[in-house]
């Protein structure tokens, strides 16, 4: 636990205390902007305190397995700098240990530990919950589900609490302007409820078309409710589906953002007006920012 001297750290300083590669500290810097923020005239840029918390922040998430654009954006938000080091070191802590319970709790198939603790993870905010522990335990129990079919119970039983302690999350009395939809033949809807989950927390409602939504019931729900933001999901090539980007593409309003989401989507093969949301923090600013 050492702090930043008043006079900054160089990036070689940076590295060692963090137990790093100087080159991955540059990397983070030039790729996700976690880079120096003191510019003394005629000297390197140093370090500060909140630099260096932003930094260690990162390192952890990413040692517990959080995919590095999506650390670097909870790094990037770090607030309270009077204490920077502590809140962050307990959040990523508290969801590692929360993501290994989880797991635990999912093999032993006790449903009232799960939904205990899906609530209990949610109090820190979805997006942290979602990254530190909740993603973290699927992929987990994914992994373990694939190479030994019984763990079937025990995913179900994990995905049902995630689900119920997301659904907890209080929705705004605002007027939904952002559409969320699974693609045809999608049953991972998981991501997409975290994702209403979120922008409920930021005030921002949202309809929530669930799984497997046929592409003319997508174009009729847009041109009913005209949305802003259409949010889609796929979480395989298999169930990726051209003709529901088409539909959300042809509806009128035309929605500002229609965003292609998930593993599922090639974005090389997406067509001119659909974007995509690389985690679930990158579609919380950018669909939480429109009208
Ligand atoms: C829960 C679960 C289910 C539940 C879904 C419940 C629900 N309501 O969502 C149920 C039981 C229904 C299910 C069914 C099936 N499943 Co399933 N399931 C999962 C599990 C464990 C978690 C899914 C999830 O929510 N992932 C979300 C996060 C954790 O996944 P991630 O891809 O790592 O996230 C990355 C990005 O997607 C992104 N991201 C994460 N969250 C968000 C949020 C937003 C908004 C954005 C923009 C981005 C984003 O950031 C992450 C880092 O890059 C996964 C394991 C896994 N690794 O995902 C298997 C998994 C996806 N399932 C799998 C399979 C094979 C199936 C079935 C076909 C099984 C079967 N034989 O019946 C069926 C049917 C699927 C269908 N037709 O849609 C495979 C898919 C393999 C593939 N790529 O084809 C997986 C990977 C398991 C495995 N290892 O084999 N499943």
């Amino acid at each position: 636990m050492t702090q930043a001297p008043d006079t900054g750290l160089s990036a070689g300083e940076v590295a060692r205390r963090l137990g790093i590669a100087v080159t991955t500290v540059r990397t983070w810097d030039r790729r996700y902007g976690l880079g120096p923020s003191r510019r003394d005239p005629g000297r390197h840029r140093r370090y500060d305190q909140r630099d260096f918390a932003r930094l260690e922040l990162m390192r952890q998430l990413t040692v517990h397995g959080v995919a590095p654009a999506e650390a670097a954006r909870v790094a990037r938000d770090l607030r309270d700098p009077g204490e920077p080091r502590a809140g962050a070191e307990h959040a990523v802590a508290a969801g590692a240990y929360t993501a290994a319970s989880l797991r635990r709790a999912a093999y032993a198939l006790d449903p009232a530990t799960l939904q205990r603790l899906a609530r209990q993870a949610l109090t820190g905010g979805v997006v942290p919950a979602w990254a530190t522990a909740f993603a973290p335990a699927l992929r987990e129990v994914g992994r373990r589900y694939s190479t030994l079919g019984r763990y079937i119970a025990a995913e179900h039983l994990l995905s049902a609490a995630v689900s119920a302690a997301l659904a907890g999350v209080r929705r705004p009395p605002a007027r939904p302007s952002v559409l969320l939809a699974c693609a045809p033949a999608e049953l991972h809807s998981l991501p997409l409820e975290a994702l209403a989950a979120a922008l409920a927390e930021r005030g921002r409602a949202s309809r929530m078309l669930g799984a497997r939504v046929p592409a003319d019931v997508l174009g009729d729900a847009i041109a009913r409710t005209g949305p802003s933001a259409v949010v889609l999901w796929a979480h395989a090539a298999s169930t990726a589906d051209p003709g529901q980007l088409a539909a959300a593409l042809s509806a009128r309003p035309r929605p500002a953002l229609i965003a292609a989401c998930g593993p599922g989507w090639a974005p090389q093969n997406l067509p001119g007006g659909v974007r995509t949301l690389a985690d679930l923090a990158e579609a919380v600013t950018v669909t939480a920012r429109l009208p």
